[in-house]
């Protein structure tokens, strides 16, 4: 008898453990992947449009060479190495328009290397 209730106890103590995961995972907001390209000199796509409040991840690829991603409103900075992706994640708190650009000089282009991000309610 005492067997079988260390077994119920173990069992019961599972399926406790799986649907405490499960809420985990359920309260966990899915996010939002966005793919971008830096290269000579632009960015890959140069508009992007995400939503206040929704958590996002940018993965930047460079197809040339060393380029950097600044978005100065919501403080990131980063650098894009040819060959590997940079992801940065955040959530957009602000609504707007802001202003992204490389932040490494790539050449006699860097200075028009830029893009928007749009923030909508
Ligand atoms: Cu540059």
């Amino acid at each position: 008898m005492k067997k079988r209730s260390a077994l119920l106890f173990i069992v019961f103590m599972a399926i406790g453990a799986a649907i405490c995961t499960a809420i985990v995972a359920a309260a966990r907001p899915t996010e939002k992947v966005i793919h971008i390209t830096a290269k000579k000199f632009e960015f890959v796509p140069g508009e992007i449009t995400l939503k206040k409040g929704e958590p996002v991840a940018l993965e930047i690829k460079s197809e040339d060479l060393e380029h950097g991603f600044s978005l100065p409103d919501f403080n990131i900075r980063m650098e894009i190495k040819p060959g590997q992706a940079s992801v940065v994640r955040f959530t957009p708190d602000k609504v707007g328009q802001f202003t992204f650009a490389c932040n490494v000089f790539c050449g006699s282009g860097h200075e028009d290397m830029s893009g928007t991000l749009i923030v909508t309610d």
